[in-house]
């Protein structure tokens, strides 16, 4: 017999981390088409944010260039915001969403 599992031999344990997914934000870019009213529209329809959040992200969009709207694993980042982005096409405007991994 070989000495496997003797006293003398080191046993292997394997230690399984898992880790949380990586998150993506939602980016909201602004525009000099797209009416503001539209933009909270969509924000409240895709995102479910309410009245009052949704002006602020917009505005925001709009003074700054561009706003994080929220955080999300990747699959439902890049859904949302082509759903978002199809809205404002659908409308002939031309808002965009992206999306960007987070740090
Ligand atoms: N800048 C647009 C306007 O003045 C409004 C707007 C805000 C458009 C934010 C896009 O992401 C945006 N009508």
């Amino acid at each position: 017999m070989t000495d496997n599992n003797t006293s003398t031999q080191q046993k292997t344990r394997t230690k399984t981390k898992v880790e949380r997914p990586r998150l993506h934000k939602v980016i909201l870019v602004n525009d000099d088409y797209t009416p503001r009213e539209f933009v909270v529209t969509v924000l409240k329809s895709v995102f479910h944010m309410n009245e009052a959040g949704a002006f602020r992200v917009m505005h925001t969009a709009h003074v700054r260039g561009t706003c994080v709207v929220a955080v999300f694993t990747r699959d439902v980042a890049e859904t949302k915001a082509s759903e978002a982005t199809e809205l404002g096409r659908a409308s002939g405007y031309p808002l965009q969403f992206t999306t960007e991994p987070e740090e």
